[in-house]
């Protein structure tokens, strides 16, 4: 409606409040005006203030006089009810949004914590300007919620511009320079902040030639795309080759024990923190595929990650060091290597030996954003250790934003899941706890954003679940539907809220069904990693192997038969995972090598299963494309029209793994359908 704005308070973020509510004013009617520090003068509906902002509050109501459109007494109110319920501090993000009497108060100690507090107005809707309700009271529990894009400068010749990228360009970077399309990033920017994201790294982890010296020659190109992001609030962090000192600094060495490689890496920071005053860290992928690391020095990822932390420490940044190190050269024959074990068999050791602003950060499962893992054992196993842990919104495996795959319930029992014992820390406090919450980006140039306009929810739900892993995936998808499709403008509204909830809510388990089953991951092509490819990767040196045979498939990771996996594991998991009975179905080849005839938990056979399972997975995105069909009219045209071909080729690639990967066990297993369909 046409409301009445003040906003009350000063800096950066405070004029980027203003002008959201500026802007909001134009296109819908009503005004906005500031206050600076007096919230007392005339007319209003809504007052966003900063608490410091604010006189104290005075005892009883204030004079009728000073105070004419009651504001000041909202605010009063409001603090006051604050105070009551002993609501402590709201913290550097925090934010109150209540209603008094005829106002609406949006309190916040920070102006990061308004413009939270203010999208968290836009996500309330008229709701906030109803009837009076208690404060509403929230503050993050990650304190980083990180973006990682893995975009390059340059195009790559074989990953394209966008490593794993799947909505075209880079939104950061185009021909060889910054987008400077600023109309562009600032929506990007303001998009982030309003999904809840506060830091994002802006190249690609594998550094090349051209990605290298943005750290030096190409800072100015960097602190280009910070000045977009600073105003709403994000800082930013580059993507560092380890190799730094020697490509850029000239030195003959960098190894990080030699008094030349700290001291290159200190003064190259010291210009980074000159130009980038906020600049937010380091994130570094090494000894990993082929990335330069400490080991060629023969020093370990402990040494590696202190000296750049050293030379960040001054600045107050942080260096985010990936714990993704495995061996890519492995020989398929050799079955004593097991990928799996990798990180935490580098990693925990080092526990205790990092410095405090050393973040270690953790892919979710052992493996790779398969679409099914175990949480990896390395975020039980450092106790004395900052961890963040990286998901990847992007989907390499899940799909590729041509399927549709709503990846929030992934998330949040991962999240959820307690890695020491059911009724010790969850995967979210060890987070919070630490190094927070990281994704890999799957926002590029595309009109939509994300390529499958459906994916922008993955977007959205990252950054919810990051600032509140409590959050139910399905009632994420009900703000983003209300973010998105306006339903104020829909001509059935519940229509369309349902039908995105059938198709969205289960999509993540319908991948699963039609594509590798019971955990046991890859059978993708090799390479790009889209459709099957049962044995793409059997005999490739990836360390990402099914071992089916005639008998059975599956790969032993027990501790008694197999690589000892298990055995990372603290109870009760490391026994629930080394049986065969307890072992949850949906991990089973994760864990064991069984025959086709095994009967899992659900009572059905292996074999069985798969059949069963591909049958259904097909099915289901049958039922998603005549549902899609029923909001031809409810949504916008190039949507609907994007999100038909996109659905049309899901309904494809679905049957093909389920014909391959059916038609492959059968052959293998000689066992028919009990129920006598198809196999090919
Ligand atoms: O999943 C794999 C991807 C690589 C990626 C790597 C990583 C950036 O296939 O493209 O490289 O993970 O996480 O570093």
């Amino acid at each position: 409606g046409t409301r009445r704005t003040v906003v009350c308070g000063e800096g950066l973020l405070v004029d980027t409040v203003f002008a959201e509510v500026d802007r909001a004013a134009t296109w819908y009617g009503g005004t906005a005006r500031r206050a600076g520090g007096d919230p007392g003068l005339p007319a209003v509906d809504l007052v966003l203030a900063l608490s410091c902002a604010l006189p104290s509050p005075r005892p009883g109501p204030p004079p009728a006089e000073s105070d004419p459109d009651g504001s000041s007494a909202a605010i009063d109110a409001v603090r006051a009810e604050l105070g009551a319920a002993g609501a402590g501090p709201l913290g550097a993000e925090g934010f109150a949004v209540a209603r008094h009497g005829a106002v609406t108060v949006v309190l916040a100690d920070t102006p990061a914590g308004l413009l939270y507090g203010l999208f968290d107005l836009v996500r309330l809707g008229e709701s906030g300007f109803g009837p009076a309700h208690p404060a509403r009271v929230r503050r993050p529990a990650m304190a980083r919620r990180m973006l990682d894009h893995w975009d390059n400068v340059d195009v790559h010749p074989v990953m394209g511009q966008v490593e794993r990228g799947y909505a075209g360009g880079s939104i950061f970077w185009q021909a060889g320079r910054p987008r400077r399309d600023e109309a562009r990033v600032t929506a990007y920017a303001r998009l982030l902040a309003a999904c809840g994201i506060n830091a994002v790294s802006v190249n690609n982890v594998n550094v090349h030639a051209t990605e290298a010296r943005l750290l030096t020659e190409r800072l100015d190109d960097v602190a280009e795309i910070a000045d977009l992001l600073r105003p709403y609030g994000i800082r930013v962090h580059l993507a560092v080759t380890f190799a730094a000192p020697v490509v850029l600094g000239g030195l003959p060495t960098a190894d990080p024990l030699d008094p030349a490689v700290r001291a290159w890496w200190a003064e190259t920071t010291e210009r980074v923190y000159a130009r980038i005053p906020d600049f937010g860290g380091y994130l570094v992928k090494a000894d990993s595929e082929g990335q330069p690391g400490p080991f060629s020095y023969g020093r370990d990822h402990a040494d590696g990650a202190n000296v750049l932390a050293e030379a960040l420490a001054p600045g107050g940044g942080v260096v985010h060091w990936r714990a993704f190190v495995y061996n890519h050269r492995q020989d398929w024959r050799d079955r004593s290597t097991d990928r799996a074990r990798a990180a935490f068999d580098h990693f925990s050791p080092l526990d205790g030996r990092f410095q405090d602003n050393v973040i270690v950060q953790v892919k979710h499962g052992p493996l790779d954003f398969q679409t099914r893992e175990p949480v990896s054992p390395v975020i039980a196993a450092m106790p004395g250790t900052r961890l963040a842990v990286e998901f990847q919104v992007t989907q390499e495996y899940t799909g590729q934003q041509r399927h549709v795959c709503y990846l929030a319930p992934w998330w949040s029992e991962i999240l959820r899941f307690a890695p020491r014992a059911d009724d010790g820390a969850t995967v979210a406090e060890l987070a919070a706890g630490g190094g927070g919450l990281v994704a890999v980006s799957n926002v590029g140039d595309d009109e939509f954003w994300t390529g499958h306009p459906l994916a922008q929810a993955n977007l959205y739900a990252f950054g919810r679940l990051a600032w509140d892993p409590e959050l139910r995936p399905q009632a994420v998808l009900d703000e983003w539907i209300d973010l998105t499709f306006d339903p104020a403008s829909c001509p059935d509204p519940e229509l369309l809220r349902r039908t995105l909830h059938e198709i969205m809510d289960d999509s993540w388990r319908t991948y699963e069904r039609y594509t590798a089953p019971l955990g046991v991951g890859f059978m993708v092509r090799p390479g790009h990693h889209y459709g099957p490819d049962v044995d793409g990767y059997e005999y490739t040196p990836w360390g990402t192997y099914h071992f089916a045979d005639r008998d059975g498939v599956g790969v032993d990771r027990t501790r008694a038969t197999g690589t000892g996996f298990t055995g990372q594991y603290p109870a009760p998991w490391s026994q629930v995972y080394e049986s065969l009975d307890r072992c949850p179905d949906e991990l089973l080849l994760f864990f064991h090598h069984v025959p086709y005839h095994h009967v899992l938990r659900s009572g059905s056979t292996v074999i069985q299963h798969i059949y069963d399972t591909h049958f259904d997975g097909v099915r289901e995105v049958e039922a998603m494309c005549r549902r899609w069909e029923w909001l031809a009219r409810l949504v916008d045209p190039a949507v609907y029209a994007r999100v038909t071909e996109r659905l049309t080729e899901q309904l494809r690639c679905a049957r093909e793994w389920r014909d391959q990967v059916n038609a492959y066990f059968h052959r293998k297993s000689g066992v028919p359908d009990a129920h006598g369909r198809p196999l090919h």
